[in-house]
């Protein structure tokens, strides 16, 4: 038998220890304001997990801020623009169009590693692989949250609970069925995602659109590249050996590019559906959602990270106003700011998702229209602008 009812108390506790919920902490615990961050997984399973590689201007401006951007700084690298080819011709975007700002390439697990070291220096308090969380209370100004980890079980009384937990994470389940609306778009391709430690097959990244199906050429440093190519939604992992992926990118990437790839071992193999998904509102009474917990959408435009920091920046600074202020009004306002920035993103995503991607239907009227954006994008100096600022992020 555990034992029972270890009572703690904060201000804020915070589900997840992903991006969004380690950003969250280290901003609040700068500003002296207590939390505890639960999450359900090991340290070291979420220091693995590979996932983002493309930070925004403004996300880099943030992390800045929060005291945890300096390593980007210096060992990311700064983008200042990125390739679009469609069969075998290629143009570039040129970043600097949007304002003359630029976007850097760093590892969401290294800035999740940055997010750790600076709460381990802080002594913030994080629970892993905890079980059983429940929220309760959250109508009232005094909420509690119950979890298990294999050797208590606790109970924290606190002001606030931030939702942090990531697409499958059971925040959201806690606010009432009939206050939340889900919004949801399935697309009927996957990316299958590959880490090589070999030299990356261009300095900047190439966003590929072939009529076998999407290809994008990223990196995460000069030593480490990072690919991805759209497969069937029916595809299994088992069915790519490394072989098959350098043939299939090969074929997809244009020609000069291609005669040069560097064929390293893959260090990392993964394979993701691509899914738009907007819960609305952000906020129930006590419980406020942030990151992929409210939102997920395709990662072709390289926005989810950036997304889930530009809530986290809404949600920090509205906590910070209430403890300093004691007023609630720019806590009221979160989910009606932060959704506006999320539906601009996912909008954006959707759209770069369709130019980029192919369906089985090869000539289908679609396909024509796509081949003819293509075509006028890399003419067209005003469309390559509102490009280049959606990708370096809307300023929030
Ligand atoms: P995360 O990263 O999913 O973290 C949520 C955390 O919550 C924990 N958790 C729980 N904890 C406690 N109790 C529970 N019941 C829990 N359930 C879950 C999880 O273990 C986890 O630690 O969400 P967060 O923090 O909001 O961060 C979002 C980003 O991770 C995500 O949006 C990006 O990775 C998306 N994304 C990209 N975003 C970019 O901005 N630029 C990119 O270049 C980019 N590339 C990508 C991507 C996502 C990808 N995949 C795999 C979906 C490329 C790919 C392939
Ligand atoms: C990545 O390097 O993981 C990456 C880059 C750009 C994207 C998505 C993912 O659009």
């Amino acid at each position: 038998m555990k034992p029972k009812n270890n009572k703690l108390k904060t201000k804020v506790v915070i589900i997840g220890g992903g991006p969004s919920g380690l950003l969250l902490s280290q901003i609040l615990t700068k500003e002296n304001v207590e939390n505890i961050i639960l999450e359900s997984r090991s340290r070291d399973y979420v220091l693995n997990r590979i996932r983002a590689g493309v930070i925004e201007h403004g996300s880099m401006e943030l992390l800045l801020e929060s005291g945890v951007g300096n390593r980007l700084l210096s060992e990311g690298s700064k983008h200042s623009g990125f390739l679009i080819s469609s069969e075998n011709n290629e143009f570039r975007i040129d970043l600097n169009l949007a304002s003359g700002k630029s976007v850097y390439v760093y590892g969401q697990t290294e800035i999740t590693l940055d997010l750790y070291k600076a709460l381990d220096q802080s002594g913030t308090e994080i629970f892993h692989e905890v079980k059983n969380i429940s929220i309760n209370d959250i109508r009232t100004k005094n909420p509690q949250v119950n979890f298990e980890t294999s050797e208590k079980v606790y109970q924290i009384s606190c002001d606030y609970v931030a939702g942090c937990d990531g697409s499958k994470g059971i925040s959201k389940n806690f606010i009432p069925k009939e206050k939340l609306s889900f919004q949801e778009k399935n697309y009927p391709y996957k990316w299958l995602g590959i880490l090589s430690k070999s030299k990356p097959v261009h300095k900047e990244l190439i966003y590929a659109n072939h009529e076998r199906g999407f290809a994008l050429a990223s990196m995460r440093n000069e030593n480490l590249s990072r690919y991805y190519l759209q497969t069937n939604n029916n595809e299994d992992i088992s069915a790519w050996p490394d072989e098959r992926i350098w043939d299939e990118l090969k074929k997809r990437l244009p020609s000069k590019f291609s005669s040069n790839i560097q064929m390293g071992n893959s260090v990392e193999k993964s394979i993701t559906p691509l899914r738009s998904i907007v819960v609305e509102p952000m906020q129930w009474e006590r419980l406020f959602l942030a990151g992929d917990a409210a939102h997920i959408m395709p990662p072709t435009g390289a926005k989810g990270l950036n997304l889930a920091f530009s809530d986290i920046y809404y949600l920090s600074n509205s906590l910070i106003d209430f403890y300093r202020t004691g007023s609630t009004s720019t806590l009221e306002k979160y989910s009606e700011r932060a959704l506006s920035r999320v539906w601009q993103t996912v909008r954006f995503s959707h759209w770069m998702t369709n130019l980029l991607h192919t369906t089985d239907e090869k000539k289908s009227v679609e396909r024509q229209f796509q081949l003819l954006e293509l075509q006028e994008l890399s003419i067209n100096l005003a469309a390559k602008k509102a490009l280049a600022e959606s990708y370096v992020g809307t300023p929030y």
